[in-house]
């Protein structure tokens, strides 16, 4: 018996379920298949010069705050410091798309970032020298607190930007998150309440090639981090995040697609991680030189440079005045950092809980007792 002579068949039509029906076409959601580059490009030509004169000297800048900070690590000023040198171009650029009324929700390696936006650059190293929770007010500058517990910053991120939308705020959140980090369920968590709420979020994911030792082959099998936007349903974008225009470009527009109610984009930042991971780390042991050079050969500031003086936009008294401002930022920074901090030990249980705890009331009996003996020994 063929399927023709089955009873019923003439009216046997095929169907796809019943509750099914066709939702985002994901073709708009794709990322491009390479990096979106500017500099050196013929899209260099429509860059308003003074953006990219900004950027420069705040490169210049950042890249001088790298190299201090992790000096002062090994002067023993300051615990630890993950530097993003070799990635000024997404730090700067993170910070100078946002408006003031805009919220920046940084992770341990984004200090440059948060300074970029205006934080005072000691405040902006008082956790990384344990000297204090967070160490600034978030609210002054509208900068989250530097996380140390990988992409929880990102649920933050989402809750605050969906919040400030019902509110009728005008107000955009930008969150930035490592590529180790795409692997915790927060960013999954996050991207996915994002897309459903439609919540104003930039997610700023610096692809630096490793988590601590972790190469990127060994973290995902996605094609891209961007490619994974489209499985929550929002758009997802490749950049050279070494190329500082390129980096403001993208994040400009998906700042304004935010703002506009257009919902959220997932930017991965194409960058390396020139220094080890922190002044604890020794990369040398799984990385080859050849790689960081070949790297170095594609700076950020190098890239920036090239193509501004190529253009007669920047002459040897510009890059000079640029590297001055830096060193007087350096100088300050040192000077301060080099003072010994004020630090009362009972500030340890402070601005943790509205109502502490029994037992953190305790401890903190315990500790004022033993201050105050070793007090009193001092003065006999
Ligand atoms: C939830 C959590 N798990 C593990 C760690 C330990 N840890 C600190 S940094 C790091 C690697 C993160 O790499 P990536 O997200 O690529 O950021 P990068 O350091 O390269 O900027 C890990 C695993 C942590 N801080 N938080």
């Amino acid at each position: 018996m063929t399927v023709q002579e089955l009873p019923g068949a003439a009216s046997y039509r095929p169907t796809p379920p019943p509750a099914w029906k066709p939702r985002t076409d994901p073709a708009p959601l794709l990322p491009d298949p390479e990096p979106y580059r500017v500099l050196g490009t013929d899209a260099a030509a429509d860059f308003a010069p003074a953006v990219l004169r900004r950027l420069y000297a705040e490169l210049v800048r950042g890249r001088r705050y790298n190299t201090q900070a992790t000096a002062l690590t090994k002067q023993g000023r300051l615990a630890v410091y993950p530097s993003s040198t070799g990635q000024e171009a997404c730090e700067v650029a993170a910070a100078l798309v946002l408006e003031e009324r805009d919220w920046l929700f940084p992770s341990y390696r984004d200090t440059l970032a948060a300074v970029a936006r205006g934080l005072d650059p000691v405040e902006a190293l008082t956790l990384l020298r344990g000297d204090w929770h967070t160490g600034y007010d978030p609210r002054e500058h509208r900068i989250a607190p530097l996380s140390t517990p990988l992409a929880t910053q990102l649920p933050h991120a989402v809750g605050l930007a969906h919040a400030a939308r019902l509110k009728g705020d005008d107000v955009v959140a930008l969150a930035m998150v490592g590529d180790g980090g795409t692997s915790e369920g927060d960013f999954h968590e996050a991207l996915n309440f994002a897309a459903v709420w439609q919540a104003p979020v930039v997610f700023l994911v610096q692809n630096n090639g490793f988590a601590i030792s972790v190469p990127l082959a060994k973290q995902t099998a996605a094609p891209s981090l961007a490619h994974k936007a489209v499985g929550y349903g929002m758009p997802g974008r490749l950049v050279d995040g070494n190329d500082a225009a390129a980096v403001h470009q993208v994040l400009s527009e998906a700042v304004a697609r935010a703002r506009r109610g257009g919902g959220p984009t997932l930017v991965e930042a194409v960058t390396y991680r020139v220094e080890a991971h922190t002044n604890a780390d020794d990369a040398t042991r799984y990385r080859g030189d050849a790689e960081v050079e070949a790297w170095r050969q594609h700076d950020p500031i190098k890239l920036l440079e090239r193509d501004l003086t190529e253009r007669g936009l920047l002459d040897e008294d510009g890059v000079r005045e640029a590297a001055e401002q830096a060193e007087e930022m350096a100088a300050r920074l040192r000077e301060r950092m080099n003072a010994d901090a004020e630090l009362d030990p009972m500030d340890l249980f402070a601005h943790v809980y509205a109502e502490q705890t029994a037992q953190l009331r305790e401890q903190a009996a315990q500790l004022r007792a033993e201050l105050d003996a070793e007090a009193e020994g001092d003065h006999r």
